[in-house]
């Protein structure tokens, strides 16, 4: 039996739809929704435990930050294969969290079987605005910097650069918008294609939207790059993109 339900959050017509926010009703459904709304989400996640596996180091630490359930962390940790390392998986809120905890528990697999090359992984309800990274190969951002005020996102990235040792990875996948406007409409289009071939209704698409207004502030590609060179990173690219939603990869 799976562990959560379909998302049917916005299914029915709302007198008022308030704010998005990641509290227990999302996290009852947020494996199926995140799936159904994001396109390429397996393709990215997958692709986050290759990277790991290329770039985590021996007695590193790596940081999965706004973990939700802790999907990156478990791709990291299955493919990690050098020895003392620790995951941190960050998140603010305390409904993910906990359910990340019962997650990752179940999932506790046979998958490393070098008994040197076992994971820590160590759950924190932090705000990631506010953390101290240290010892860091690897650092995820996956959908979560678009949730972070525009003014905190520099401070944000400069923290992980502190943290990040030379020739560490950030991975930061978020969703995005155009400049040029016809394109952007095209992008928000197919994305909308995308969700209602998995299944979301009109009004579904449309309540989602109208909640997430004020709470996901998605930016431009060029923004997103010149702040990552801002905060430090020497090498930074676009390594998956699908509609408006694009992941890049950053190096110190
Ligand atoms: C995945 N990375 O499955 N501090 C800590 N956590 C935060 C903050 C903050 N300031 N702001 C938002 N979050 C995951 C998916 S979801 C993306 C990430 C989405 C958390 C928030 O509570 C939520 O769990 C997560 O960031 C964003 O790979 O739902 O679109």
């Amino acid at each position: 039996m799976p562990d959560h339900k379909a998302d049917r959050l916005y299914a029915d017509p709302l007198a008022q739809v308030s704010q998005f926010a990641f509290d227990q009703a999302v996290v009852e459904v947020f494996p199926d929704m995140i799936k159904r709304s994001v396109p390429g989400y397996a393709t990215i996640i997958n692709m986050i435990g290759d990277l790991a596996e290329r770039y985590v180091q021996p007695a590193s630490q790596c940081y999965d930050l706004g973990c939700s359930l802790g999907a990156a962390t478990l791709a990291m940790r299955r493919r990690i294969r050098v020895p003392q390392v620790r995951i941190v998986a960050v998140d603010n809120s305390p409904a993910m969290i906990e359910r990340c905890q019962q997650h990752l528990a179940t999932k506790r697999l046979a998958s490393n079987p070098e008994p040197e090359m076992e994971v820590d992984v160590e759950l924190r309800c932090a705000d990631i605005q506010s953390l101290t990274l240290e010892n860091a190969s690897m650092a995820v951002l996956n959908f979560t910097l678009q949730f972070v005020p525009l003014s905190q996102r520099l401070s944000v990235l400069e923290q992980i650069y502190k943290g990040l040792n030379p020739g560490g990875v950030l991975i930061l996948s978020e969703k995005v918008v155009f400049d040029d406007e016809p394109h952007n409409e095209l992008m928000i289009e197919l994305h909308h294609n995308f969700k209602r071939a998995n299944g979301y209704s009109d009004l579904e698409i449309a309540q989602k939207r109208s909640a997430l207004e004020q709470v996901l502030l998605p930016e431009s590609l060029a923004t997103h790059r010149s702040r990552l060179r801002h905060a430090g990173f020497s090498s930074v690219d676009v390594w998956f993109q699908c509609f408006n939603f694009a992941s890049l990869i950053a190096i110190k």
